[in-house]
């Protein structure tokens, strides 16, 4: 996945599509590492993104 960003922007939104099931199980977490800046510098690269459980 790429990001492009503007001068000044501090935050990005992304779209991760994920298969549907019908288990109970815990929330998982899904690693992000960027990577490979172009006219830019990556301060703290590395971060986590949450995928919340939606079966009852
Ligand atoms: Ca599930």
């Amino acid at each position: 996945m790429r990001a492009t960003t503007a001068l000044g922007d501090t935050a990005k939104t992304g779209t991760v599509f994920l298969g549907q099931d019908s288990q109970q199980e815990p929330d998982e977490f899904l690693p992000v590492k960027l990577s490979d800046p172009r006219g830019a510098t990556i301060a703290d690269g590395e971060d986590a993104m949450t995928i919340i459980d939606d079966d009852a």
